[in-house]
């Protein structure tokens, strides 16, 4: 820079020129030098749990424990605390954690009883975090120590790190599995057709499990400024953090005495909130497409459904319903009679979501826009005038969601559709999206950081009035929660069903997500996978990715595929662009529409263990997808497994995402074995096995000792209340199995009225007992992975005399009486 400044002026001998480059040498110096350590520490102020220290950069810093198993660390650079405020935790009476606080000469000890310990260094000002039994847990980096810049409030920390060190979490990123040696960043942003690796797509977590050789932490760095993370990507030594703006606010979670990831989700989502039980009809197959419509042509589909008995819950009417895109209108030449529609679908067992984007028209004569503007709910311009910008509809404005008036303002907008009978809601469009201005139009630049509000906008923030800079990462999640606490006002009764595109850490309390805008392409099927169960690490359980894929149409064999990886992913829904063929699961004829019918039907099945785990979500926090060292932290081999999962404890999938591809290697994790669901054969854990996998099957594994409830094949999930419901165990292990079953809507259950039942398992014997009398009884049994027909089978001590065998399948199955405590003896 110099050299080429002093060349400059040597040739041109201009003097103005010479005061341009030393003006610009002097900004540019000046524009690094404002980035500053925080420095030693002054003072110490003793909490009740945890400590207050004023640092000499002028900084402060509290850090304090949240459980007992968590330390928060908040630095405000300029010394003066935020109010203490989140979009992430979620708010609730939490107990007060009492720590003692040492000091030494060099150092401050902060400590619970049965729990972690922290270590911070007075000079410089370094955080150490241990596990109870005294293990570095994470470490800040002394080469980097946390820093600032006081000119544009950029924040940042840095943590040692060990090279071998994998990452799950991270939300919503179209990234490997691991998110090791990465650089993330995460801004909400609309990425059509995203690209494997693009980075950032539509939603934010900055949380991340991080797994060394079987021990594994968590780290939560709540701030929604525009935040990245480098996982040792610069440096594989050094693990840094930081965000363009706000408090250096970050969580630790040791993961308790086993430092499991199990531990750290929990405490992660017991931080952030947990998903609530989402209605049971959710949970079955759902169908969608860029636009169905009109009114005749969704009938028609239905019935087609019913026809074909494909079983089926829900069709999705995307923006073709609306009038000219008015949000919270029907196109009446499209559907004349909403509300007559929507009773005989229902009556068919089917329920309709309908999308909702933010965008509010700017149109004076629509009711809701003035409306809106009355009542002052809109994003302001940087010099306080109505935001307007581009959407579907043209012109828009845009409800400011990060405003309680604003939320209550568009929760109350849902009466009519409810009223309607519309069932659940998907919420588009809310990282915000926007329509690129027209000047910036060509050519179609899709990921366009400037495809949403200026950086200035305007925002209430609850209480903190912001730019866009500070809450565009929030403003979907907000979007979202505005829409669960409406559907939750209007319908005290049902559970909301809300799908969201943008969201931010937390945003499960308010609302399932899908991956937005995928293609139809087999590496993006393959992509899924780590996609969903990072998601789920990341405290996200109800998950999914369009099948087939959106942008563009998949092969029949993609499709076909497709809907088996997705078959017992927590979301199941098939949509596609608009200009594409219909993306129902008949529309390649057979043999695949066959194939199709018995995958979903495989889902519908196993609908009763989908829901348990929804409902072990809500207990545990762990996600109903998981990845192999979710459970099996202490086996490395299954840490970097990207093409195999497991759904709940029990089941372990392993789809098939290449192209005709017709046996795959399956690796078995360490510690149990297993039983293939279809066939009966025995696999030992701890191996890798080529399995056969035709076209017309998932590849799906029971753990030995697992007991899984299945039911008879149903059409929709209205008629699971008779259906038969029954148990697929495997014999050899020494576990229990939790069944819970309850209305699938409301909140009776939690007034008792629900269902649980325990199966133990001990080698040959099988215990089960239920309490609860909102269920079905067990009416059936399967015991798989039997090479002989058992010598003797005993309920509650008689013997059973009509049990059926397969050897082909090596199963046998009976029938069990309807008594509350089971007791099954199985001689071999
Ligand atoms: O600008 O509503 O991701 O699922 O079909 C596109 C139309 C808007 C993007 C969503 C997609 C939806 C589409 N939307």
């Amino acid at each position: 820079m110099l050299i080429l400044m002093l060349r400059v002026f040597r040739s041109k001998k201009s003097p103005l020129l010479f005061v341009f480059f030393v003006c610009f040498l002097f900004s540019f110096t000046q524009a690094r030098a404002a980035w500053r350590t925080a420095g030693d520490i002054k003072s110490v102020k003793k909490l009740a749990d945890g400590a207050e220290l004023e640092l000499t950069s002028g900084a402060r810093v509290i850090v304090r424990f949240v459980m007992p198993d968590a330390v928060r660390v908040r630095l405000a650079p300029n010394g003066k605390f935020e109010r203490d405020f989140s979009y992430a935790v979620e708010e609730k009476m939490r107990p007060m954690i009492a720590a003692k606080v040492s000091e030494s000469k060099d150092e401050i000890g902060i400590s619970v009883t049965n729990g972690a310990r922290v270590v911070i260094k007075r000079r410089p000002f370094l955080v150490t975090v241990l596990d109870e039994a005294g293990n570095i847990v994470c470490d800040d980096d002394a080469a980097r120590p946390a820093a600032f810049d006081a000119e544009t409030g950029a924040v940042e920390a840095s943590k040692k790190r060990s090279e071998t060190e994998i990452y799950y979490g991270f939300g919503e990123k179209a990234l490997p599995i691991s998110r090791h040696e990465q650089f993330i960043a995460n801004w909400n942003t609309d990425t059509f057709a995203y690209p494997t690796g693009l980075d950032p797509i539509y939603q934010t977590h900055p949380f991340y499990v991080a797994l060394l050789q079987g021990k594994a932490y968590g780290l939560f760095f709540d701030n929604t400024f525009r935040s990245y993370f480098d996982t040792g990507k610069t440096d594989p030594a050094r693990l840094v953090f930081g965000a363009s703006g706000g408090e250096l606010n970050y969580y630790v979670f040791t993961g308790g005495r086993e430092r499991s990831p199990r531990n750290v989700v929990r405490d992660y989502t017991d931080l952030t909130g947990r998903a609530p039980l989402p209605p049971l009809w959710a949970l079955g197959y759902q169908q969608s497409r860029w636009s169905y419509y009109p009114e005749s042509l969704v009938r028609e589909l239905a019935k087609k459904f019913r026809d074909e008995k494909v079983p089926a819950d829900v069709i999705y009417l995307d923006i073709g319903y609306m009038r000219g895109y008015r949000i919270f209108t029907w196109d009446e030449s499209r559907f004349p009679d909403p509300s007559k529609m929507l009773a005989d679908l229902r009556a068919q067992g089917f329920r309709v979501v309908t999308i909702v984007d933010p965008g509010v028209k700017v149109d004076a004569d629509y009711e809701i826009y003035k409306n809106g503007q009355e009542a002052n709910v809109f994003v302001k311009d940087a010099q306080g005038g109505e935001l307007h910008a581009n959407v579907w509809p043209g012109a828009c404005v845009f409800p400011d969601f990060t405003d309680s008036k604003a939320r209550l303002w568009f929760g109350d907008l849902y009466k009519s559709f409810l009223d309607a009978g519309v069932a659940g809601f998907w919420n588009d469009m809310n990282e915000p999206a926007t329509f690129l201005p027209e000047n910036l139009n060509e050519p179609q630049i899709y990921h366009h950081p400037r495809k949403t509000f200026p950086l200035n906008a305007q925002h209430a923030g609850d209480g903190l009035p912001g730019t866009h800079a500070r809450y565009h990462n929030v403003y979907g999640q907000q979007m979202a929660r505005a829409t669960f606490e409406g559907l939750k006002r209007l319908r005290p009764n049902s559970r909301p069903f809300v799908l969201t595109r943008a969201g931010y850490a937390g945003v499960q309390r308010y609302a399932a997500v899908w991956t937005g805008d995928n293609v139809a392409s087999w590496d993006h099927l393959a992509l899924t996978i780590p996609m969903l169960i990072n998601m789920g690490v990341s405290g996200v359980p109800f998950v999914g990715a369009d099948i087939g894929g959106f942008a563009g149409n998949p092969t029949p064999e993609l499709y076909t595929r497709w809907l088996e990886a997705a078959a017992l992913a927590p979301l199941m829904r098939s949509h596609v662009e608009a200009g594409q063929p219909d993306r129902e699961p008949w529309m390649h004829g057979e043999p695949y529409t066959s194939i199709n019918r018995k995958t979903i039907e495989l889902r519908y099945q196993l609908l009763p263990y989908l829901y348990s785990l929804f409902h072990e979500h809500t207990e545990t926090g762990a996600p109903v997808m998981r990845p192999l060292a979710f459970e099996y932290p202490q086996d490395v081999r299954t840490y970097l497994i990207d093409d195999e999962f497991l759904v709940g404890r029990d089941l372990l999938v392993a789809p098939v995402v290449g192209e005709g591809e017709r046996k795959r290697r399956v690796y078995f994790p360490k510690g149990d074995d297993w039983v293939d669901w279809r066939t009966g054969a025995r696999y030992e854990g701890g191996k890798s096995y080529d399995v056969d996998a035709p076209l017309e099957a998932l590849p799906l594994f029971a753990r030995i000792g697992a007991a899984i409830p299945t039911q008879a094949v149903v059409q929709n999930t209205d008629e699971m209340r008779s259906a038969p419901l029954g148990v697929v165990a495997s014999l050899g292990g020494d576990f229990v199995s939790k069944i819970y079953q309850d209305a699938g809507e409301g909140d009776e259950y939690k007034n008792g009225a629900y269902r649980a039942m325990s199966v133990a398992q001990l080698r040959n014997e099988m215990i089960i007992a239920r309490s609860g009398m909102s269920g079905r009884a067990l009416s059936y049994i399967e015991i798989i992975g039997l090479n002989a027909p058992p010598a003797e089978i005993r309920v509650n001590n008689r013997v059973v005399t009509d049990a059926a065998f397969d050897a082909e399948r090596r199963r046998v199955r009976f029938a069990l009486p309807d008594e509350t405590a089971l007791k099954i003896s199985v001689q071999p």
